[in-house]
């Protein structure tokens, strides 16, 4: 068959981008080349709907063990009875979750967007605003920090259904005890997102919400450093709140429920070579050299964070407990978008963000958010993030000057020749 040059040039090309550049989008990281290789194999040719040893076609024997091991693994590295693999992201996770717990018109209560929230959590643009009641909980203006007796009073006035838990722009740690006390005393379920910090929490370096969060969802592509996708985990299973019963009259478990959420209710097939990469990317997670990684990335976000307070830069809460923090710029007189569009220009990509209390819309922003997993697989440590902080300073100081971005261009591509990102790729 003739070869596609087209779709290749432009992959050698996005390969060209990650290896120059300077990626501190919190999001983001670089699988290794095991998990990429897992994932381009013949597993995506194989329809599995259902579940290893149920499923609803055949010639699934082999698939089973894949998706079996990925299982096994996830609930080994975070010491749970229950994990479902097959979410195609965390947005589906979520979805699912929802479905699988909630009615149409069910209130639910999560972090504002605009704090540092997930679209998933309640957004008004997002299914889970316009399938349920959301309302929000928030930070203080004055310290940045989730208000927790704030929470409280919502969730008796609003009565959710479900507390959700978790960020995408939230650089500290959760109180996991506090919400679930906040949910007993209104009777709703917790579910935390752990997307971002899901590595952190696996090798025990920040709160595990496991004993007290019902459910809790992640991605399996930022910290945990796999392939793009998602993840249902339950420390225990439990009969369902609902009173849901199978045909027979039994109450039908959580974990009965939880996977009926993914497939049939939200999802078809599974990708199994997805799946297949994923018990690879939880095998590293279980060694050593993956403790090491995470440890590092905490160092590696107090250097970056300190820096960036040294040259008078306002975090968010102040500093960071994880591996990302947002960065409000209003001080600087720059918005978060043209800071975004600066930093592109010479090779240092990251995320315009909004800052909580914003006066700018989603779109501009008065904020960035900067996170350390990516470049801490690049090898970078603690002696290379004031070099790093330089630039961006450097570069937000001076936004006018149209020659500065291609010559900080030209010195972080060299910079970074000395951290090779798969060089057996040609
Ligand atoms: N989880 C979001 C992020 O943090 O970038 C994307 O949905």
């Amino acid at each position: 068959m003739q070869r596609d040059q087209q779709v290749f040039n432009i992959i050698r090309k996005e390969l060209e981008r990650q290896r120059e550049g300077i990626e501190l989008i919190a999001s983001e990281n670089f699988a290794s080349l095991q998990v990429l290789e897992a994932m381009g194999t013949v597993l995506t040719n194989k329809y599995a709907e259902g579940y290893p040893g149920r499923r609803y076609y055949g010639g699934c024997q082999v698939v089973d063990q894949s998706e079996q091991l990925a299982i096994d693994r996830a609930r080994q590295i975070f010491q749970v009875e229950y994990a479902n693999v097959q979410p195609h992201s965390g947005a589906q996770a979520n979805a699912a979750v929802m479905l699988a717990l909630l009615k149409p018109g069910d209130r639910i209560l999560g972090l504002d967007l605009s704090m540092g929230g997930h679209l998933t959590h309640g957004s008004a643009v997002n299914f889970s605003g316009k399938l349920y009641q959301p309302s929000f909980y928030g930070v203080s203006r004055e310290t940045g920090t989730i208000e927790y007796e704030k929470m409280l009073g919502i969730a008796i006035r609003e009565k959710p259904r479900m507390i959700i838990c978790g960020a995408s722009a939230y650089s500290r740690d959760w109180d996991y005890a506090r919400i679930r006390a906040i949910a007993d005393e209104v009777n709703a379920l917790v579910v935390a997102d752990i997307a971002h910090p899901a590595g952190l929490i696996a090798r025990g370096l920040m709160n595990s919400p496991f004993a007290h969060c019902h459910v809790v969802t992640t991605t399996t592509h930022k910290t945990l450093r796999g392939p793009r996708g998602g993840m249902i985990l339950m420390g225990k299973d439990f009969e369902n709140p609902l009173g849901l019963k199978t045909p027979r009259g039994e109450l039908r478990m959580m974990s009965s429920l939880l996977d009926s959420g993914v497939f049939p209710g939200t999802q078809g097939g599974p990708l199994e070579h997805v799946i297949a990469a994923k018990a690879v990317s939880f095998f590293e997670v279980l060694t050593d050299d993956f403790h090491h990684y995470a440890l590092q990335v905490m160092a590696n976000a107090q250097a970056m964070s300190l820096a960036f307070l040294k040259r008078g830069y306002h975090i968010v809460s102040g500093g960071t407990d994880n591996h990302l923090m947002l960065i409000d710029l209003r001080n600087k007189g720059i918005s978060g978008k043209k800071a975004e569009e600066l930093l592109v220009k010479a090779d240092i990509t990251v995320n315009k963000n909004m800052v909580p209390f914003d006066d700018k819309p989603a779109f501009t922003t008065s904020g960035i958010r900067i996170g350390v997993p990516a470049i801490t697989t690049r090898g970078f440590t603690e002696a290379q993030i004031p070099r790093v902080v330089e630039w961006i300073d450097e570069l937000i100081s001076d936004p006018e000057n149209g020659q500065l971005p291609l010559q900080v261009k030209k010195q972080v591509n060299e910079f970074m020749r000395d951290f090779p990102l798969y060089p057996e790729l040609s």
